[in-house]
């Protein structure tokens, strides 16, 4: 029953793997050992631009969920080591804090199996044989709406930067990413200094004025594929993927150079410039050490006397 070649898989997952952390990609995660179904939803979905990662069995479903991080999941009930119910109450709740829909799709739509389905927290219930003409527009409309309510729940709204829930989203992700690719990120704190001056001499308007064109001037500058985010008030962090420290570096300096440039004026104030400093940290062995890290090159920075980057 089980003849889609292993090493096919893996390639396979490999390679989603690696494109489902480009950002804004979508990517679906099927549990089901029904090859010849899963291979048509791929075949099916993936000419309609959206990605399909497949598991064979549970356990591997599992193991996917949790490194991949899926925008959708697929299960089927009845699977080789274990059902569908088993799945579903192992993921249903960091499924929801995710806001990552969960169908069901079995032979079997009884009565029974749906309403225990949508007690234990599935979204839909999709009866095989399933008909292409209504399962594409169905999941691109899933897809859709959870990208609107994600975008929503894991932006700043001051700043438009990426808020503290999707920094510790991303750097899960490319922390699992590299422990089994050996993919290289870095992690960059970066703190405004003496912010409390600035708010203090102008005003709490212009100080969230400047925390916002601070933010434009790094998502203007940074590449497409690196994360910024607002990690606190006046503290931002980035994520850089297969980027090292050195060449971080160069970007917080571009930045650097760019921020000395800005003259802030507002209405009857004099005009001001503002500096930051930066603490960055390679990721190697887990995201709390690569916090602290970055953490205490930061404090370093600050204590050198502000305005610089410590690796
Ligand atoms: P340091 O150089 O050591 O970082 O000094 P600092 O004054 O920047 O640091 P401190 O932590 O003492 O003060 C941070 C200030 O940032 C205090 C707080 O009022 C301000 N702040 C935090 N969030 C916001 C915000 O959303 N808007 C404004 N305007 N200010 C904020
Ligand atoms: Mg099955
Ligand atoms: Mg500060
Ligand atoms: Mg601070």
């Amino acid at each position: 029953r089980n003849f889609f070649p292993k090493d096919i898989e893996a390639k396979t997952i490999e390679k989603d793997a690696a494109l489902a952390i480009e950002e804004g990609s979508s990517f679906i995660l099927i549990i089901d050992d029904d090859v010849e179904f899963a291979s048509f939803i791929k075949e099916t979905l993936e000419e309609n631009g959206v990605q399909v990662v497949i598991a064979l069995n549970g356990k591997r479903g599992l193991e996917l969920f949790y490194t991949l991080q899926p925008n959708m999941v697929i299960v089927d009930i009845n699977l080789p080591d274990m059902n569908g119910f088993d799945i579903l109450a192992q993921i249903s709740d960091l499924a929801r804090t995710r806001y990552v829909p969960i169908a069901f799709v079995s032979l079997d739509s009884s009565k029974e199996n749906q309403i225990r389905a949508f007690e234990m927290g599935a979204m839909d219930f999709i009866a095989k044989p399933i008909d292409a003409a209504i399962f594409i527009p169905y999941i691109l409309n899933r897809l859709q709406h959870k990208k609107t309510i994600w975008q929503s729940a894991s932006t700043d709204e001051l700043t438009g930067a990426g808020n503290r829930r999707q920094f510790n989203d991303a750097f899960s992700q490319l922390s699992s990413v590299s422990e089994r690719t050996r993919r290289t990120f870095t992690l960059v704190i970066l703190d405004l200094d003496y912010f409390k001056k600035v708010n203090d001499r102008y005003g709490h308007p212009v100080g969230d004025e400047v925390l916002r064109s601070f933010s434009q001037l790094v998502i203007n500058t940074k590449r497409d594929t690196d994360y910024f985010f607002r990690y606190g008030g006046e503290e931002f962090a980035l994520l850089l993927p297969d980027t090292p420290p050195d060449r971080a570096v160069i970007l917080i300096e571009h930045i650097r150079q760019k921020l000395s440039k800005i003259m802030f004026t507002f209405p009857s104030f004099e005009p001001f410039y503002v500096t930051f400093s930066a603490g960055v940290s390679e990721f190697f062995v887990n995201q709390e050490t690569t916090l602290s890290e970055a953490d205490q090159a930061l404090y370093q920075a600050k204590r050198n006397g502000r305005n610089q980057t410590v690796i």
